[in-house]
């Protein structure tokens, strides 16, 4: 069955007459974050539109992420540049990302886009998130439409649900909205800073994924019994991380995370058949992390559709935890370098 609404039709509803803008500059250049969900996206409510069950809320990374540079390319076929090498355009990242452009494209027009990453692709690390969210910043600019930051947030959903966070830096909370098009479903920045919070990206494998998140929060959705208790378990989780920003109680913010990511990778295991994203060594390093909370060290571990974590801690333990991690990246969300 046709989809009711589909990305078309939202992006003529929102560009207008802007659509058939040709570009007001030669480049448009931008950068987006990658961001890390404390509470997370799984499950959607509509495929054509990723449109999500639930809301969901992240931090971004700050000056961790992707810069796309896009030019008119006066070739037959788009140039697709992926971080200093130009990709081929039967891969399906280049037909991913084709198919994006041609939402945005009038007729004939072909792109030059380079894209560059300074965050490991499909490690687990929300690469679509960033690369999408710049695409759709760099797009704003070449054509000179200034859209509105909720606009490009709808927009950067339609190429991965989660690039709808990636339009701002810091906190961000995607409202799972309730309209049948989607236009009420978009990031919104939420106004708190913590200077002090630490997120660790501890890469324990880099390779692929077994399956991707796409197929793997669909299976979920279709065949999982706790999934009947994940829209309450979010409800429970945001406020209870909102609550944690606004009060700088990172104890809360921790715990909520990690129990948060350990309830999505429940549902995971129960569906069918079953998906299991964690390796021996995520496990050992969940090992670690609890040993050590057990000891007294206030840290916290968040995981995503891939076996590598993500440790939530305080500057204070940054010393603490790069010990027992020697090989972790800490970035400070907060902290502009
Ligand atoms: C998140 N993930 O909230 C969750 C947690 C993975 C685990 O958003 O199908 O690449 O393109 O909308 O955005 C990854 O899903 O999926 C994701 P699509 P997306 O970060």
């Amino acid at each position: 069955m046709e989809p009711v609404m589909k990305k078309t039709d939202v992006v003529r509803a929102i560009l207008g007459e802007r659509f058939h803008m040709t570009p007001s500059h030669t480049v448009g250049k931008a950068f987006a974050p990658t961001n890390i969900a404390l509470c997370k996206y799984w499950g959607k409510r509509n495929q054509e539109l990723n449109l999500p069950v639930t809301s969901s809320l992240s931090v971004s990374l700050g000056d961790k992420g992707a810069t796309a540079e896009i030019k008119i390319h006066h070739e037959p076929e788009d140039m697709i540049i992926l971080n200093g090498e130009s990709v081929s355009s039967n891969t399906s990242f280049s037909k991913k990302l084709i198919a994006y452009l041609n939402l945005f494209r009038p007729a004939g027009m072909r792109f030059h886009i380079t894209l560059q990453s300074n965050i490991p692709i499909a490690a687990g690390l929300a690469s679509s998130a960033c690369g999408f969210a710049s695409i759709i910043c760099a797009l704003d600019k070449l054509f000179d439409w200034k859209l509105a930051p909720q606009q490009l947030s709808i927009l950067a959903r339609l190429g991965s649900g989660s690039a709808s966070r990636s339009v701002w830096s810091g906190f961000v909370e995607w409202h799972a909205g309730i309209r049948e098009d989607g236009m009420d479903s978009h990031g919104e920045m939420i106004a708190y800073s913590w200077p002090d919070l630490c997120v660790g990206l501890l890469i324990l494998n880099q390779q692929e994924k077994i399956i991707s998140s796409r197929e793997a929060m669909q299976c979920t959705v279709q065949t999982s019994a706790l999934y009947a208790a994940w829209p309450s378990t979010v409800n429970r989780d945001l406020q209870i991380l909102k609550e944690a920003i606004q009060d700088h109680d990172f104890h809360r913010l921790g715990c909520a995370a990690e129990s948060n990511a350990l309830a999505m990778h429940a549902t995971m295991l129960s569906a069918w058949p079953p998906i299991q994203y964690a390796l021996p060594e995520t496990l050992l390093a969940m090992q670690t992390v609890w040993a050590l909370r057990q000891a007294g060290v206030p840290l916290y571990f968040t995981q995503d559709a891939g076996p590598n974590l993500k440790l939530l801690f305080l500057k204070s333990e940054s010393d603490c935890v790069r010990h027992s991690f020697p090989a972790i990246d800490i970035v400070q969300p907060f902290i502009c370098n």
